[in-house]
């Protein structure tokens, strides 16, 4: 209380002038103590802030690294590869009793240092896997994660007797995602493989696949094979939950026995096709293979197998002939990591050296743009990554070098290379150079189509102005790319001509309006495009333009049906929406670019008529029906293609030569309906529904197209696909494999001035979009498939006139699909 009270005068007393006081000297040095021990209070109080402050600032996190370190006295023993042998557990003693001695003379680790494990080991001498635990301030973080990813050799103090003739070297470690952290811990999904010979291996998620595999699962297998071998592994099925950032189910292969990112090979979600190559190599004679589930996501998992093979004794070599070509290892399979190739290339005759990249593919995760620090090939001192399309380096000599360099992570196909030599006069005998040294049939110069990849065949043209447009910069381009919203002179000049005034908006009919009638309410261009795009969707006068939903209501918004949001106040905008949508996710790089895979366009239907095989395409709408078009079913005088007993319907098929694939469905039709008005002098309304005998059974190769409403818009300078297998019929020329070409929808305006009398509201023009395919493999009554807003293919068309192919400067012609929904939809319920 005494205290108290003295503390209360302190308060008092101290600010003022005290002299008043001085003659009462006990009341005084009481005072003195009360301050003093104010002071102190205060003081404890403002450390005790200050601590609780930084503690607050500086929680200590646990932190865990995985790493590797080299012992290079010790020889590989059997016995190393089983985590329970005695001759393990000594050599793993003496390695975390060497990391702790390590981690104890680095300042920023040695305090928070709790506690190392050792995974593995492996051949070379001895290599030893290992994590350790750390419980860091999180102020020192990042210090000690460069301090761990530091390459050290262990130099034992005086007191590590224990460890006398322990040679340690090359002692690196990476944080761990937290997310693996688990598993470091729990081994009830951890598998070790040895490859037997050359046998092969196999290994499946558990489970697989009958079963999903488990929800919120760590696994991992060690896979090894005898020393100096190097491991292939496959996956032959893989379909994990879909790729979705942090969340996503996750597979990830390590060329090292360490879950360490610098040694990842390659990182896998979602679903592949059965044609996609996951065949991955590794670099020493073990690979870690590990699955990190977080989704509670259903999916069988994967199915892989591994084998071992003499690791390869050298790359690369001296090449002496006029021409030839070569390739990184195992091309087109994907080239292994850590190696380096070097071809050295000399042609005979003082002539120059040429090299053609065919094929180019050097990607990788984490490459700063332009640097080429990871994988690359280096000629003449240049680099080069990347994925890149076909180029040419030329030398001015007889010789050229070539390296190739592969980093310790992820890997790709590689390339694949052709040198020739020349004659430094005449590069190109009787062919046209391009500014890149590449050499391109004289015809594809000045055709209005860029191919050389530096445009240089397209520089210098006189355009022809029966097809071509002159743009600003002297490049040719196709009549119907003008006003077609794309900017395809480079320099926008064929879209200005077309531009609205200021103050005005394009509607899509071309019409410039006001800029204030945009989003008023009211139909201003007829079209209704100055209502599609507004920023609140509201129901509006329904008019042809307009989506029309269930309750008779109609909305204001451009193409709302299934594009995942709710725009109807029913929410029918959003119904009846399974279909559009690809069960693969993923794609290989096709060769090419023109062979379609195993599930990518899963609505095509092949219809084979009797004793002709493949005549038609057709796109599988629900299932029982199939679109197609109405002239494939125009009896002639020796065959009636209008009966239906004529024709088997192909679901699910790739390759015209494997019709009883696996995942193949063949159909008989019931019905054929050709379009009433179908004018088979004009082709319009070319139009027809083929009605299945039995339903189709939707899998991975088999599903449905979306049906545009009537009021869905392909917009000019749209790009969609056109898929198909060519007219087999004719001498059996057409392609075996479904082809693809990427096209672009025609202004109709345009159109109608290129095509004179020919063109009716129920057909759409479109155009080749790269003058690199050469032929489109379109057939008769296949779709044109459109990616539209969520990622779901809506058919924009059907295959129509003639071949039913887009000539590089002719436009295609394809019976426009909107304006039938109400007719299919009476015919079939759909
Ligand atoms: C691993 O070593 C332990 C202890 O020596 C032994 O009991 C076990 O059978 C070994 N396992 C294998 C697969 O060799
Ligand atoms: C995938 O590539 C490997 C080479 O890395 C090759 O051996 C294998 O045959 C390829 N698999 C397929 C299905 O093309
Ligand atoms: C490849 O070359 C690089 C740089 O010249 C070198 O650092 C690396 O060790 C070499 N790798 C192999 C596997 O020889
Ligand atoms: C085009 O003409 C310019 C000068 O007229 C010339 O320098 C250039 O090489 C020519 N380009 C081509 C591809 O012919
Ligand atoms: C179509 O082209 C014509 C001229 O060729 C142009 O006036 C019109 O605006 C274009 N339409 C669109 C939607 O761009
Ligand atoms: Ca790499
Ligand atoms: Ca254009
Ligand atoms: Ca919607």
């Amino acid at each position: 209380m005494q205290s108290m009270k003295g503390f209360e005068e302190g308060v008092e007393f101290l600010p003022v002038n005290s002299t008043k006081q001085v003659e009462k000297r006990g009341r005084r040095r009481w005072v003195l103590l009360a301050a003093l021990l104010l002071g102190l209070l205060l003081l404890a109080l403002v450390v005790g802030l200050l601590v609780w402050h930084f503690q607050r600032r500086d929680v200590q996190v646990q932190k865990i690294f995985n790493g590797y370190l080299r012992i290079t006295n010790e020889n590989f023993l059997d016995a190393y590869e089983n985590s329970s042998s005695p001759e393990f557990l000594n050599l793993a003693r003496k390695v975390t009793e060497a990391l702790k001695l390590l981690y104890m003379e680095v300042p920023v680790l040695g305090p928070y240092y709790r506690k190392s494990a050792v995974t593995a080991f492996s051949e070379g001498s001895v290599i030893a896997y290992y994590w350790s635990e750390f419980s860091i301030p999180q102020h020192l973080e990042e210090e000690a994660e460069r301090a761990m990813a530091k390459k050290r050799v262990i130099t034992l103090p005086p007191r590590g007797r224990a460890l006398s003739n322990f040679m340690v070297t090359s002692v690196v470690a990476f944080p761990t995602d937290a997310r693996a952290l688990q598993r470091t811990q729990d081994n009830s999904c951890s598998f070790a493989l040895h490859a037997r010979g050359k046998e092969v291996t196999r290994f499946t998620t558990p489970g697989f696949p009958d079963s999903p595999y488990p929800a919120r699962a760590r696994c991992q297998w060690t896979l090894r094979g005898d020393a100096g071998s190097v491991l292939s592994l496959t996956f032959r099925s893989f379909d994990v939950a879909p790729c979705d950032g942090q969340n996503s189910d996750l597979v990830t292969v390590y060329n090292s026995l360490s879950p360490v990112e610098p040694h990842t090979v390659v990182r896998l979600c979602g679903a592949y096709p059965p044609s996609y190559n996951l065949t991955f190599l590794s670099s020493q004679n073990v690979l870690l293979v590990t699955l990190i589930t977080s989704t509670e996501r259903r999916h069988p998992g994967f199915d892989a197998s591994f084998f071992q093979l003499p690791k390869m004794s050298g790359c690369g070599g001296s090449l002496r002939e006029a021409q030839g070509t070569f390739s990184t290892p195992y091309y087109p399979g994907r080239y292994p990591p850590n190696i380096n190739c070097t071809w050295h290339i000399q042609v005979p005759n003082n002539q120059n050296v040429k090299l053609r990249f065919k094929y180019f593919y050097l990607q990788e995760p984490n490459v700063v743009l332009g640097t080429c620090s990871k994988d690359y090939v280096e000629i003449n001192g240049e680099r080069y990554c990347g994925e890149r399309p076909q180029f040419v380096v030329t030398s001015k000599s007889s010789k050229i070098t070539v390296h190739f360099h592969s980093d310790h992570s992820y890997t790709d196909t590689g390339f694949l290379a052709e040198y020739l030599s020349y004659d430094s006069k005449d590069p190109c005998p009787g062919m046209f150079t391009c500014g890149t040294g590449r050499c391109i049939r004289r015809e594809l110069r000045c055709d209005g189509w860029a191919d050389c990849t530096d445009h240089s065949d397209e520089r210098n043209c006189s355009c022809n102005p029966s097809h071509q447009f002159t743009c600003k910069n002297q490049l040719c381009k196709p009549l119907f790319w003008v006003c077609d919203g794309v900017n395809d002179c480079g320099d926008n000049s064929d879209e200005l001509a077309c531009k609205c005034p200021e103050g005005t908006f394009k509607c899509t009919s071309g019409k410039c309006l006001p800029e204030k009638q945009k989003c008023d309410g009211k139909d201003d261009c007829g079209d209704g495009s100055d209502e599609a795009s507004c920023d609140t969707v509201s129901i509006v006068t329904c008019t042809s333009h307009t989506f029309r939903c269930q309750n008779g209501l109609c909305v204001n918004k451009g193409n709302p049906e299934c594009d995942g949001e709710t725009d109807c106040s029913d929410g029918s905008d959003e119904k009846n929406c399974d279909c559009g949508l690809r069960s693969y996710s993923k794609r290989a790089r096709v060769v090419g670019g023109t062979d379609s895979e195993s599930g990518e366009w899963p609505w095509q239907v092949s219809l084979h008529a009797r004793g002709q095989g493949h005549v038609c395409g057709a796109s599988l709408i629900s299932p029982t029906w199939l679109v197609s078009a109405a002239h494939c079913f125009v009896d002639e005088n020796s065959f009636k293609y209008s009966d239906p007993t004529k024709w088997t319907a192909f679901l699910g098929l790739l390759d015209q030569g494997q019709l009883t694939a696996t995942g193949v469905q063949k159909h008989e039709l019931k019905r054929i309906i050709s379009h009433p008005s179908f004018n088979d002098f004009t082709f319009d309304y070319d139009i027809a529904l083929l009605e299945l005998k039995k339903p189709a059974e939707y899998s991975a190769v088999v599903q449905p197209i979306c049906l545009p409403d009537a009021a869905h818009v392909f917009p000019p300078g749209k790009a969609i696909w056109v898929t198909g297998w060519g007219h087999t019929e004719e001498g059996g020329t057409g392609a075996l494999v479904l082809q693809k070409g990427e096209i672009r929808v025609i202004n109709q305006t345009t159109c109608e001035a290129l095509l004179p009398q020919q063109l009716t509201p129920r057909m759409m023009c479109v155009g080749f979009l790269s003058g690199g395919v050469d032929a489109c493999q379109g057939d008769s009554g296949g779709p044109l498939s459109s990616v539209e807003a969520n990622g779901r293919i809506f058919q924009a068309g059907v295959v129509s006139w003639g071949e039913g192919c887009a000539q590089k400067n002719k436009p295609g012609v394809y019976t426009r699909l909107s304006m039938f929904r109400t007719w299919i939809k009476d015919q079939t319920g759909v």
